[in-house]
């Protein structure tokens, strides 16, 4: 299959990349591997997992999850970034993902949605432009949803000093992945490149800082990893075109 797919993801204003590190991953997909595509604001409660991204193919097909989407985009155009690696680097690679995914995500949701001084900004940022009483009353629910689900998957049970801790042990182990490689797929970017980027570029170039970002910047290996894929994937380091946001 070939032609131009659709994704759909969050409203991004004047930002280079998505605010979620899942489309940020998927967009990045989609450029490594060379696929045409045009983005698209969308609404998450509108999709069948009520989460985003989801990807419209050529044909149509409406797909949801980043990861089931880039194995689709692998089976109907070919697998051209992981394609040669052998079972071993894949298997290497796998908890990477992983780690990202399951682990750092929800770190970023919690300096995002409930640490108190970044929620302010995220509230105006997402729910800003809304009328009074919907200004008041949708963030307050969504941030209670959010709160839930922390809960939830276990890390809103932990205080934030706990967090932390996890946090700097998965920083550790993402630097120590990358090693002296220029990519965690190793001298050129795989997928697992989609995947790293997505989540370090909110965090080295964040919308909103957080106490996240401000740890992993403390990472140089990592925010030159960031400034390398920039220029793979946009022929300069984002530096260069965008200031970083205010540290708080
Ligand atoms: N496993 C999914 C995760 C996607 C995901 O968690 N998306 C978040 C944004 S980062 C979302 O849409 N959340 C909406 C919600 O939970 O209401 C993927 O890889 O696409």
């Amino acid at each position: 299959m070939s032609g131009k797919v659709t994704l759909i993801g969050y409203p991004r204003g004047a930002s280079p990349f998505d605010f979620s590190p899942f489309v940020a991953k998927l967009e990045t997909y989609l450029q490594l591997a060379q696929i045409p595509y045009e983005v698209r604001a969308g609404d998450p409660r509108r999709s069948r997992k009520a989460k985003l991204p989801v990807l419209i193919d050529s044909d149509g097909t409406r797909l949801v999850d980043s990861q089931f989407i880039i194995e689709h985009l692998k089976r109907t155009r070919g697998d051209v970034l992981d394609g040669d690696l052998d079972a071993g680097s894949q298997a290497r690679l796998h908890p990477l993902r992983r780690l990202f995914e399951e682990s750092f995500y929800w770190m970023l949701i919690q300096a995002r949605w409930i640490d108190e001084p970044t929620w302010q900004k995220v509230r105006v940022h997402l729910f800003g432009t809304l009328p009074v009483p919907l200004k008041l009353l949708v963030p307050t629910l969504a941030r209670r949803g959010v709160r839930r689900q922390l809960h939830a998957q276990g890390y809103g049970r932990h205080t934030k000093e706990e967090l932390m801790q996890i946090a700097r042990d998965d920083l550790d182990a993402i630097v120590a992945q990358l090693g002296d490689a220029p990519f965690f797929g190793g001298d050129r970017p795989r997928s697992i490149d989609a995947t790293a980027y997505g989540f370090l570029v909110n965090l080295v170039h964040p919308p909103f800082d957080t106490w996240l970002g401000v740890m992993t910047r403390g990472h140089p290996a990592l925010v030159a990893y960031v400034d390398r894929m920039e220029k793979r994937l946009r022929g300069v380091p984002f530096t260069a075109k965008t200031p970083r946001s205010q540290v708080l």
